[in-house]
């Protein structure tokens, strides 16, 4: 039966949410490795072995929101925060280019400062960047209104991160304190329609259950966003889900090769912001190919939700991420490989 299942995904064909939930709620050990190796599969006959690398650049950790599953929530006083110059990010960010790495995320908490003017500072940082660098851009500034799209993509960004976290709406209301869920939701349709490629994502162990994962699995894909993810949570001092007792990967996992089995020629991160470099293989192993939240050493720059792990000792370097990609047998894929899987992306309909 969920050999069945895997098969019939595999091969492309449309699985639905009773299928989708069977996959998710798999717990024996050989029928997850099945679905590893087929997820391994299809995005090898999609990718062959080149990985994408993404540059984390989180450049203002003000924010004015206050979700409960963040460190940076508005009430988490008394941490530290930064926001960098933009002459900082354009450095940060050409950095990344001369490394090699395809992609500069440009990050922030839905700060005031950047939002003054008819977010001036935000789409003047997005424009340097593009200007004075070249490197691909994805924006991940927090909802913005509908009008804002059109100049962001003007701007120079390719890409608009935005994640749901769950798509079950008062979960989704219980964790983004005081935000619409709709809007949030829009925010992918907006971007798609102003000529943005689009990154949906989920959050696990939040309280969730497995039909929730499976119904926020096919509701991003259904989305047609253009790369998709899943994150174990994190859980923050300071914050009320300190307390909460965390997952291991295995359902993050999960989410990853089910994704990859359902969107075959989408991005799916590998994120290094939950376990560190610890967890480099097992999602490479799943079917994720982009290694997001690449940072650099001493550039004093924090990741989300593990805003320090492996940072200074540089296991999140670019040097060190090559390294591992090459012992597994991939390669990271170069700057023109990226800008031709955009554009063969960038002229999809908008399927919505
Ligand atoms: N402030 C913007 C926003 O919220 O859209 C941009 C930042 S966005 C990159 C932050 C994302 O990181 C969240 O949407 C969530 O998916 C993830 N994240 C935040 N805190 C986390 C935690 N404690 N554990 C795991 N993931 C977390
Ligand atoms: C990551 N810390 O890739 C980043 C972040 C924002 N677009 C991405 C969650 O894990
Ligand atoms: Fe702010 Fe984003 Fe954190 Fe929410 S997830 S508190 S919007 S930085």
């Amino acid at each position: 039966m969920i050999s069945d299942i895997i098969s019939k995904a595999e091969k492309g064909y449309t699985i639905g949410s009773k299928e989708i939930y069977e996959l998710m709620s798999i717990t024996d050990k050989d029928q997850l490795e099945e679905l590893y190796a087929a997820a391994r599969r299809v995005r090898n006959r999609n990718f062959g072995k080149k990985i994408y690398t993404y540059g984390f650049v989180y450049f203002s950790t003000h924010c004015k929101n206050n979700c409960t599953f963040c460190y940076y929530r508005r009430s988490n006083t008394g941490i530290d925060r930064y926001r960098k110059s933009v002459d900082e990010i354009v450095e940060l960010s050409g950095n990344l280019l001369d490394a090699g790495i395809n992609l500069s995320d440009l990050t922030m908490g839905e700060d005031p400062m950047m939002y003054a003017d008819d977010y001036k500072l935000l789409l003047k940082t997005i424009e340097s960047v593009h200007d004075d660098v070249g490197i691909s851009i994805m924006a991940s500034p927090g909802a913005l209104p509908e009008r804002m799209f059109a100049p962001v993509r003007e701007a120079g960004a390719d890409w608009y991160a935005c994640y749901q976290e769950t798509y079950n709406r008062p979960l989704f209301e219980k964790l983004r304190l005081e935000q619409s869920f709709d809007d949030r939701r829009n925010q992918k349709i907006w971007a798609k329609k102003a000529g943005l490629l689009t990154e949906d994502g989920m959050m696990i162990g939040l309280g969730e259950s497995v039909k929730d994962r499976a119904n926020t699995i096919l509701t991003m894909s259904q989305l047609g966003c253009d790369q998709v993810r899943a994150m174990t949570f994190v859980p923050q001092v300071g914050t009320p889900m300190q307390d909460f007792t965390p997952y291991d990967s295995t359902e993050e996992l999960k989410a990853i090769a089910v994704m990859r089995l359902i969107n075959q020629d989408k991005l799916i991160p590998c994120s290094l912001d939950v376990e560190g470099i610890a967890g480099l293989r097992t999602r490479i192993n799943a079917g994720a190919n982009v290694v997001t939240s690449i940072v650099p050493p001493s550039q004093n720059l924090a990741g989300v939700a593990q805003h320090e792990l492996d940072i200074e000792n540089g296991n999140r370097s670019v040097e060190h991420v090559f390294e591992m990609l090459e012992e597994m047998g991939h390669r990271h894929a170069t700057s023109n490989e990226y800008k031709s899987f955009l554009a063969k992306h960038r002229s999809g309909k908008v399927s919505i």
